[in-house]
């Protein structure tokens, strides 16, 4: 079949490591599919990753997350990085001919050989979308590429496990992201590492900004003080700026010796969390394949058994484990 290769574990891991466009678009593909030939290639390549860095993006749709990428790209790409990117956004996909909807195109950065750009569905993985995310991000980085761009809309659980492996963490805002600006000030959402305020061109951009800064300065006692850039996607306003603080905060990392922590305490959080998200499932289709255990919800449900006991009988069958979690 034309444009078809039928892939091995040996031919996809040194596709991958020679950069070859068809073999990361089809490792990203299995990665996605969760199949046994990815968990494969990705072990074998494993030992030769750590050297991307990994720059997240999240924050409320709409706000130009995607839109920044894109600008972030037209200025990293001058100097020849290599980059990659995996967006987890089904609000805007990054898509071949624009961003959606859209003045931007991305079309040179798709024909750009020193770009690898991949939108990546949301839908259910073993271990979750972190799962996912870490994967494609591992084959990226066995490529070659220098920089790797995480998007992920929001600040829900399932998004912090996907920014949760990035080395930097960019919060994107624009004038109106009340619920964000919130969620910072009462502590609900983590502080990041770099802000950027988009669509500066509004009127509410300044108020937003001197918002955000008297929340960071009620923070102290940390070395990093996040720095907030105003921006504007579209026609690359102070990208250059933001892109510096990216650096500078990069250097902090390296220079302080946080970065081997950061990725240490990053790779662990992934691990536990592929962890969590595949025991839930193990345990939901346990429950649904067994009468016996459905049998219990369904106690539960009558108030012939408590919840908690309902836990310890379903955790003993599934998984074999004792009752020295409880009180
Ligand atoms: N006026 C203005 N519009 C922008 C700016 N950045 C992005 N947009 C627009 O906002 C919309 C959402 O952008 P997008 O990058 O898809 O946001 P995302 O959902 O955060 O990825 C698009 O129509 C963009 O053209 C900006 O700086 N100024
Ligand atoms: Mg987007």
């Amino acid at each position: 079949m034309a444009g078809r290769r039928d892939w091995t574990r040996e031919t996809l891991a040194a596709g991958v490591r020679d950069g070859d466009r068809r073999a990361l678009a089809r490792a990203i593909t299995l990665v996605e599919n969760g199949e046994a030939l990815a968990y494969d290639v990705v072990r074998d390549l494993y030992p030769e990753t750590g050297r991307a860095y990994a720059v997240g993006l999240t924050g409320p749709p709409g706000v130009g997350k995607s839109s920044l990428i894109s600008a972030l790209l037209r200025h990293v790409r001058a100097d020849d990085t290599q980059v990659g990117v995996i967006s987890v956004d089904p609000s805007s996909p990054f898509s071949q001919g624009a961003l959606l909807g859209d003045r931007i195109r991305l079309s040179d950065h798709f024909l750009d050989p020193g770009v690898f750009i991949r939108s990546m569905g949301t839908r259910g993985h073993l271990g979750g979308l972190a799962e996912a995310t870490l994967q494609a991000l591992l084959v990226l980085d066995a490529a070659g590429k220098e920089l790797v761009f995480l998007e992920t809309v929001g600040t829900g659980q399932s998004e912090v496990e996907v920014i949760g492996i990035a080395d930097t963490v960019l919060l994107v805002l624009m004038p109106g992201s009340g619920d964000s600006v919130q969620a910072l000030k009462a502590g609900i959402m983590e502080i990041p590492d770099v802000i950027a305020i988009n669509k500066m061109d509004h009127p509410a951009a300044k108020t937003m900004l001197n918002e955000v800064r008297s929340i960071l300065a009620l923070d102290h006692d940390r070395d990093w003080r996040p720095p907030i850039v105003l921006t504007d996607a579209t026609r690359g306003e102070n990208v250059p700026e933001l892109w510096g603080k990216i650096a500078e905060h990069r250097a902090y990392l390296e220079q302080s010796g946080e970065l081997d922590a950061r990725r240490r305490k990053n790779l662990a959080g992934e691990v536990f969390a592929v962890a969590s998200a595949r025991a839930k499932q193990h345990i939901e289709r346990a429950v649904q394949d067994d009468p016996e255990l459905r049998r219990v919800l369904d106690d539960v449900q009558q108030r012939r058994l408590d919840p908690l006991t309902a836990v310890r009988e379903i955790l003993e069958k599934v998984f074999k484990v004792g009752d020295n979690g409880a009180a």
